[in-house]
């Protein structure tokens, strides 16, 4: 229709573009106006519209909106796939836009993302582990998120460049707690100096974990120097993150005199510091109480690092008190550790480890979607919950079928 086609034609952006549209009642007058709006160089995600000057590296103008030139071809639908040597260029230099996708393509289940995920991880490896890892856990409510609002804050505010993440398996089913956390961090979330992560929300555990600790690869080469994970303590999540981090602190809260019921032995025995949450007003009291308990419970418990001592603190995520305490303790542990060569030696162990837990992860996802295994696991496991075959011969024979068939 002529009106249209006038309309796609004509990109200035003038007082005659106020036009009636077709539709519009008789004398509807300029309430009914509609106007085409130019095209932009960056679209809502901040990614670069197709014909922008995209060279990338030092001498860019710090940002990856484009040059600006005015080269621009309006509304392309696809982003410019970047090989990953300029993913890796990109991200060196700093370009956050570039983060984000990189990190998008690390958490990708597509088998078409996988060589490229991992040769961007190859060429981001040397110049990551630079970051002080930790790890922050605690049960539902105690705090954690307010915490590292605080921690993040205090920190980014001395010039550190921080970046959260998170491991939620939970997320997987729900949704997990990502908008409850982004909300709960507005402060941080502006930072330009921080960078939050929800937990990747598929796959098992492992698989969280996986993507968890190659996020944290591209963000220590993206120039973080602090990496703060977040994870629920319930479940096996916590031991989860602990393989990936340095530091290991473990938020509580004060109870009605029963301070350690219903806390976990075995998390305290992992954790390089106790934090009471909460303390402030009418909860300061019964924290420095709980602090005092904590700490006479430490001291039944192996220390978690070597040449470490354990120790409870007292603190408030919402007042900011006893913050600073907590990250001279952290950069403490840093020293006595590098010093003693203790922080090195756990992270070629967790290095190795994860290399362990990938084997083990790749073998049992090729096992349970082998097609024969699929065919007649159904009957076998029948039969075992029948009682009409002991376990035991019911592994021999699936590994006997999966070895006769190849899948090894
Ligand atoms: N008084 C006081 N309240 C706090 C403090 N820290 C957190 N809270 C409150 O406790 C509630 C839970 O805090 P979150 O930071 O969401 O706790 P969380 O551990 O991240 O919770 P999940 O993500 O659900 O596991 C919120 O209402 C916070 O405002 C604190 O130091 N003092
Ligand atoms: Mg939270």
């Amino acid at each position: 229709m002529a009106s249209s086609e006038k309309h796609n034609n004509d990109t200035s952006l003038t007082e005659q573009d106020e036009r009636l549209p077709e539709w519009a009642p008789k004398g509807g007058g300029k309430g009914f106006a509609c106007r085409v709006q130019d095209g932009v160089t960056a679209r809502h995600d901040g990614s670069i519209s197709k014909g922008v000057d995209l060279s990338f590296g030092k001498s860019g103008s710090g940002t990856d909106q484009g040059s600006g030139n005015g080269s621009v071809t309006p509304s392309p639908v696809r982003r410019p796939a970047l090989s990953p040597e300029q993913m890796a260029e990109a991200l060196l230099s700093g370009n956050r836009m570039i983060l984000a996708r990189a990190i998008t393509l690390v958490e990708s289940n597509a088998p078409r993302h996988a060589d490229k995920a991992q040769e961007l991880i190859r060429l981001l490896l040397p110049h990551s582990g630079r970051a002080m890892r930790i790890g922050i856990t605690g049960v539902p409510g105690v705090g954690k998120s307010t915490f590292i609002e605080a921690l993040g804050g205090y920190l980014t505010g001395r010039g550190h460049r921080v970046a959260v993440l998170a491991v939620d398996p939970s997320s997987s089913i729900s949704g997990g707690s990502i908008l409850g956390d982004k909300t709960r961090m507005e402060t941080l979330c502006q930072d330009p100096n921080c960078f939050i992560r929800p937990s990747p929300s598929s796959g098992s555990l492992g698989g969280v974990a996986r993507k968890t600790r190659e996020t944290m690869l591209v963000c220590e080469a993206a120039g973080f120097d602090v990496i703060l994970i977040e994870t629920v303590g319930v479940g096996q999540s916590e031991v989860t993150v602990r393989s990936m981090v340095d530091f290991f602190l473990l938020l509580m809260l004060a109870g009605a005199g029963d301070e350690l019921q219903g806390i976990k032995k075995g998390i305290m025995e992992i954790a390089n510091a106790l934090v009471i949450n909460k303390a402030d007003g009418e909860n300061k009291l019964s924290a420095e109480r709980a602090k005092a308990e904590y700490e006479r419970a430490l001291h039944y418990l192996q220390p978690a690092t070597q040449g470490w001592t354990t120790h409870a603190y007292t603190c408030s995520a919402v007042t900011g008190d006893g913050i600073q305490d907590i990250w001279d303790t952290i950069k403490t542990f840093k020293k006595i550790t590098q010093e003693s060569g203790v922080f090195e030696q756990f992270r070629q162990e967790q290095t190795v480890k994860w290399v362990h837990d990938m084997v083990q992860d790749h073998l049992t996802q090729r096992f349970f979607k082998h097609q024969e295994i699929k065919e007649r696991l159904p009957e076998i496991e029948a039969d075992v919950a029948g009682g009409r075959l002991p376990p035991v011969t019911a592994v021999r024979q699936l590994l006997k079928i999966f070895n006769d068939s190849g899948g090894i």
